[in-house]
This record gives structure tokens, sequence and C-alpha cells, in this order.
């Protein structure tokens, strides 16, 4: 196990309710009655990506309320809104990782072992919740960061690991993958990486056969996780070791 390859919404921190409420606020900012409560946004998550989140409830909800030529330009523009009041939320510095993800990172630092990012979310969304989280951990620890639009296809498709493999020079067999969601569990199992699940608070309920372990979160000394599959042999956190275990068996 060389690297751990790192989703970032949801599985670095709880960050989709903050998504949530920047997509609330840019359509009413825009004067457009939607409003997306916890339990739609749960439902609309099953699509990956901003845009074709937007897009997807324009068409199955709302259908004919913006015009079919100007749909894309229009939905292209909500989105960067809503990056802006994300980025905006984010600099308030009040989303903290999720537990043991920092003590994780450190210790897999420690070990050589290499760090990556593949996520769904933008670049400046990244850097957004890594430079304002009260933690350490820094843009600079990930050699590489495959976000967003640099592929065609979002997850559950496999394309954005690929892309991250490819930058890393590493076969996914060489590499374990950190999710918390169904589509991301798809995405990783699908470019052939080994994949631990820690269930995030619009996830928890999904199905995560195929994962290698699943966990409530990566746990620390103090707020043990707990596991749902997989055998923590005892430990009261996911720490590196566990994982090199877990990763062997594969
Ligand atoms: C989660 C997503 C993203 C976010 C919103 O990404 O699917 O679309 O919900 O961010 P991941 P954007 O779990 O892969 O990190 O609006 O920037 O897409
Ligand atoms: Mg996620």
């Amino acid at each position: 196990m060389e690297a751990l390859i790192w989703d970032v919404d949801g599985t670095m921190a709880e960050t989709e309710e903050v998504h949530r409420e920047a997509f609330n606020h840019t359509f009413k900012e825009h004067g457009f009655e939607w409003e997306w409560s916890r339990s739609k946004y749960q439902d609309l998550l099953r699509v990956t990506g901003g845009v074709e989140r937007i897009t997807h409830f324009v068409r199955t909800e709302r259908p004919g309320e913006l015009p079919e030529d100007t749909m894309a330009a229009t939905v292209k523009e909500l989105h960067m809104a809503k990056t802006e009041h994300y980025v905006a939320a984010m600099e308030r510095g009040d989303v903290p990782l999720r537990p043991g993800v920092e003590r994780l990172m450190i210790e897999a630092r420690d070990a050589g072992v290499r760090l990556a990012i593949a996520t769904t979310t933008s670049a400046p969304n990244v850097e957004a919740l890594l430079r304002s989280s009260p933690d350490s951990v820094r843009m600079d620890w990930f050699e590489v960061i495959g976000a967003g639009g640099v592929v065609p296809n979002k997850k559950p498709a496999p394309d954005i690991y690929d892309w991250t493999l490819t930058r890393l020079a590493l076969p996914p067999q060489r590499c374990l993958a950190l999710e918390d969601s169904r589509n991301g569990l798809d995405s990783a199992t699908a470019a052939g990486i080994p994949t631990v699940v820690t269930t995030s608070s619009f996830t928890r309920k999904q199905d995560f056969a195929g994962a290698l372990a699943v966990a409530d979160s990566l746990g620390e000394v103090d707020a043990p996780m707990r596991m749902a599959v997989g055998d923590a042999r005892g430990k009261p956190c996911i720490s590196l070791a566990l994982l090199r275990a877990w990763h062997a068996t594969v």
C-alpha cells in the first residue's frame, strides 16, 4: 500500500450541509423559489457534480422552467455563484476535518505513504476547506489533486480515480481509497482500488457492498469508531497499520 487516495465531501469533512446551504442561497438570490431540504438534497446527492445536480433537478422537478437553449449557460452561472457562496462559507472556518482524518494523514506522511485526492467537487472548494480548517492539513500534502471538471465523467464513473492513478504512476492495487458514498465506492472500485468507507450524515443509510471495510468514522482514541463491515482487531480507530492489514487481504 503506497498511497492513500482521499475523497473530499463527506469523507474529509461534513461539507455537504454547507454545499446545500450554498445552493439554496444562490437559488434565492437569483429569484428561483427552489429550496432543497435535507431530505431532498439526500436524494439529489445521487447525482454527483453541482452542475449535473441542478440540471437533473430542473429537468425532473421543474420541467420547462429554464428555456432549453440557455439552460446550460444559466446552470453554469448558478453553479459559479454557488461555488462563491461555498468558498465564503468555508472561509468562516467553522468546518473541521472529520475525526481521525488529520491523524491518519500525518501517520501516512510519517511512514512515506503518498497522499492524493480524487473528488467530484472543484479545486477552489478543496482549497477553501483545507486553507480554513483548524487542522494542519494543507493542499501541498497531496501529491496529486484530481478535482471536478478535469475528467468528463464524474463519479460513479472511474474517471477521476483513473486520472489520479495515472499521475501517481501507481497500479490501483498499490493504493487504497477513502470514500463516504455509494457513488464514490463504485468509482474507486471501477478503477480497481480497494476502498474503505466512512459513512457521512447524508450517506449513512446507503449500501456499501464491495467495500474493504465500513465504519462510521476513522475514529480517535477518545472517540472510537463503530465498524459496520470489517474486523477492527479491537482497535478504537482506523490507523495506518489497520489499513495495511486490511489492504494485505486484497
Ligand atoms: C461530492 C459531490 C459534489 C458536491 C458539491 O463530491 O458530488 O458535487 O456535492 O460540489 P465528492 P460541487 O464526494 O466526490 O468529494 O457543487 O462543486 O460539485
Ligand atoms: Mg464524498
